[in-house]
């Protein structure tokens, strides 16, 4: 079993490259922020308590995206393996996830890290905006409270994945072809 988490600010490209990496390697894509916009949309009382956190730019809390993933997990624990993407975003889901992977006897392998600066970030997320009906991605205040919450809440998981001797960087400034060769020399 083959375990990723795919790491990176908003826009970083990792909903992008997980598709392409699912294709190849078939693993399971467990997306959270696809998850919460799905339940967003069919009206649920998750999606609707997700959605005030994610129209701010905010995190969803711990408790209901940790819970969503154990559901994910256990429901494909034949699976080849997955790509977290989005997923863990919290030190606190960190030791969650490595904890689910436990019980499972597969802990995650590699943590590929894309790395953008966030004035490219803002320009694809304002791009994606235009077409996407991402309200999150529309608003140069909302990208700009995304990128502090990141690196307020999320960048810690660096240094929790490089002391497990997990964490790869990877220069995602690059096409998206590039990005994605690079990723599968790690995954190869
Ligand atoms: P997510 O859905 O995870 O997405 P994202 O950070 O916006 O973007 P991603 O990095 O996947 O970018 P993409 O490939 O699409 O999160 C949305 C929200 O959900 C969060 O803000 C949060 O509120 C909530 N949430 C999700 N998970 C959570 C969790 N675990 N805990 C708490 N809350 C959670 O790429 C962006 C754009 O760039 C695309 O248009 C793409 O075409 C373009 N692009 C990609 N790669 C490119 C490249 N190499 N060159 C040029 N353009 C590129």
């Amino acid at each position: 079993m083959k375990n990723i988490v795919l790491f990176g600010p908003p826009g970083a490209g990792k909903g992008t490259q997980s598709e392409r990496l699912i294709d190849k390697y078939k693993l399971i894509h467990l997306s959270t922020g696809d998850i919460l916009r799905a339940e967003r949309k069919e009206g649920t009382p998750l999606g609707q308590k997700a959605n005030e956190y994610i129209s701010k730019g905010e995190l969803v809390p711990d408790d209901i995206v940790i819970g969503m993933v154990a559901n994910k997990i256990n429901e494909n624990l034949d699976a080849k393996g997955f790509i977290f993407d989005g997923f863990p975003r919290t030190v606190t889901q960190g030791k969650a996830l490595d904890e689910m992977l436990h019980k499972t006897g597969h802990p995650i392998n590699k943590m590929l890290a894309l790395e953008v600066d966030e004035d490219e970030l803002t320009k694809r997320l304002l791009l994606r905006g235009e077409t996407s009906g991402r309200a999150d991605d529309q608003d140069e205040a909302t990208i700009r409270n995304r990128f502090k919450v990141y690196n307020d809440e999320t960048l810690p998981l660096k240094e929790f994945y490089k002391a497990q001797g997990k964490y790869y960087g990877v220069d995602g400034m690059n096409s998206i072809e590039m990005v994605f060769d690079d990723l599968c020399k790690h995954l190869d």
